[in-house]
């Protein structure tokens, strides 16, 4: 699936279809910037040629950063590092079977010294953050994108601020 007609800056891969629910807002997070991006279903255990393939190709293809998800013994974020010089965003992924994603999350994260990914925490909150690293990569080099992330960023930080006042403002009014 390739969003846009550009081609994609950032290519979101999961390890399985039951990962899709979880890293859809990933997906919708890095559609709300406007990135355009491919996503992909590739295992490292289970299409480990496929995995090999679009590491080799990746940058070639135009792709600037790449998001892994996957659960379990998730070394799909790893596999794809150690054969592509592209940042990679490890997202660890909660399985239906396992120990609350801490195996994917040690998986993503213990990467030996000199082939970095930089993962994330496990699940949904993950998901969310690794598309916004994304867009703060790509936002080195884009002052339109840099300029998106200091709104979303002013937006959060206002939203928070409305639910102190509207806090404070209670606690006020129980007092009187
Ligand atoms: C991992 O194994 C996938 O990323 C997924 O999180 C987990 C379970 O996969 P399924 O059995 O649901 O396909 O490779």
């Amino acid at each position: 699936m390739t969003s846009k007609k550009n081609k994609p800056q950032v290519a979101v891969v999961m390890g399985s279809d039951s990962d899709m629910p979880t890293m859809l807002s990933c997906i919708d997070t890095l559609k709300g910037f406007g990135v355009s991006l491919t996503v992909r279903i590739i295992s490292a255990h289970r299409t480990p040629d496929v995995a090999a393939d679009f590491a080799d190709n990746a940058k070639a293809n135009g792709i600037k950063v790449v998001i892994a998800a996957a659960g379990m013994a998730a070394h799909l974020a790893g596999s794809l590092a150690g054969r592509t010089p592209l940042p990679i965003i490890g997202v660890p992924m909660q399985a239906s079977t396992g120990p609350t994603g801490l195996d994917a999350l040690y998986s993503t994260v213990q990467m030996p010294p000199g082939v970095p990914v930089a993962s994330m925490a496990i699940g949904k909150a993950g998901a969310k953050n690794s598309a916004i690293f994304a867009v703060q990569i790509l936002a080195l080099a884009d002052h339109t994108l840099a300029d998106k992330l200091d709104a979303f960023r002013k937006a959060q930080a206002d939203a928070v601020i409305k639910k102190d006042q509207a806090l404070q403002a209670k606690s006020e009014k129980s007092k009187a």
